[in-house]
């Protein structure tokens, strides 16, 4: 395996129409890690296929996935990014600049969406909710809570993050500002996913990320 700067944890969950784009756009110097649990439709062939390291996670869950990726990944420096197609791993590096800059710990993208179905409309006021709430809770000027992400990979290894659902990006900012991390958040464009929506573009897993992300809030002004 050569060298790269940067391991692109991507959690996937049958994604397997998304990822031959998603794969594609990633940078020079940019490892994909694609994190499986539990795919029925050979989303981990065709990441193998794309030259991706696949790591196989059997507890579900999107933090599980994101976690186990972080495990696997040996760089210094680990970015988070969906495996549905949404988001250009070709932002990277503009995320990816000053943490090496060594002028933030954590940068996240806010999502920007491209057309009117990009972000469905209930899935942005939960986000605009939460992420209000977030601001509240850890004092970061920050407006969403999008999961395309860069840290360095021993801080981020340091945050101890124990949720192992939809809370852990919300985690990993509570944390960080906690923590005294200097946290900036860049544009990106967000797109319709390719294929089914799972979490937040169906109600069902919008309100399991609002419980997940409401306990951790609680917890953290307790
Ligand atoms: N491994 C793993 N990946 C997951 C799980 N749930 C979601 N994912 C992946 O995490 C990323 C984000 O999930 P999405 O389904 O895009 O969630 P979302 O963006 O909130 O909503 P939609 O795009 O509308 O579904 C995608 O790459 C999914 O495949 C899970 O339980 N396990
Ligand atoms: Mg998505």
């Amino acid at each position: 395996m050569p060298f790269s700067a940067v391991d692109v944890v991507l959690p996937c969950l049958d994604e397997a129409a998304a990822l031959p784009g998603v794969l594609s756009r990633l940078p020079e110097g940019y490892r994909a890690i694609v994190v499986d649990n539990g795919s029925i439709d050979g989303s981990a062939d065709v990441a193998r296929a794309h030259g991706a390291l696949v790591v196989t996670e059997p507890r579900r869950g999107f933090g599980s996935a994101a976690h186990a990726g972080l495990l696997a990944a040996t760089a210094p420096l680990v970015a988070f990014c969906d495996a549905d197609g949404s988001m250009d791993p070709g932002d990277l590096p503009r995320l990816a600049a000053p943490v090496l800059a060594g002028e933030f710990e954590l940068t996240l993208g806010r999502r920007r969406p491209t057309t009117r179905g990009a972000w469905p409309l209930h899935a942005r006021f939960a986000n605009l909710v939460l992420a209000r709430l977030m601001r509240r809770a850890s004092g970061v000027a920050l407006h969403d809570l999008g999961p395309l992400r860069v840290a360095s990979r021993e801080g981020l290894l340091a945050l101890d993050l124990q949720d192992r659902r939809s809370g852990y990006p919300l985690e990993m900012v509570l944390r960080a500002s906690e923590a005294g991390w200097r946290i900036r958040e860049l544009d990106i464009d967000y797109s319709p996913r390719v294929g089914r929506s799972k979490v937040t573009g169906t109600v069902r897993g919008t309100i399991r990320a609002i419980k997940d992300m409401s306990r951790l809030l609680r917890e953290a002004r307790a």
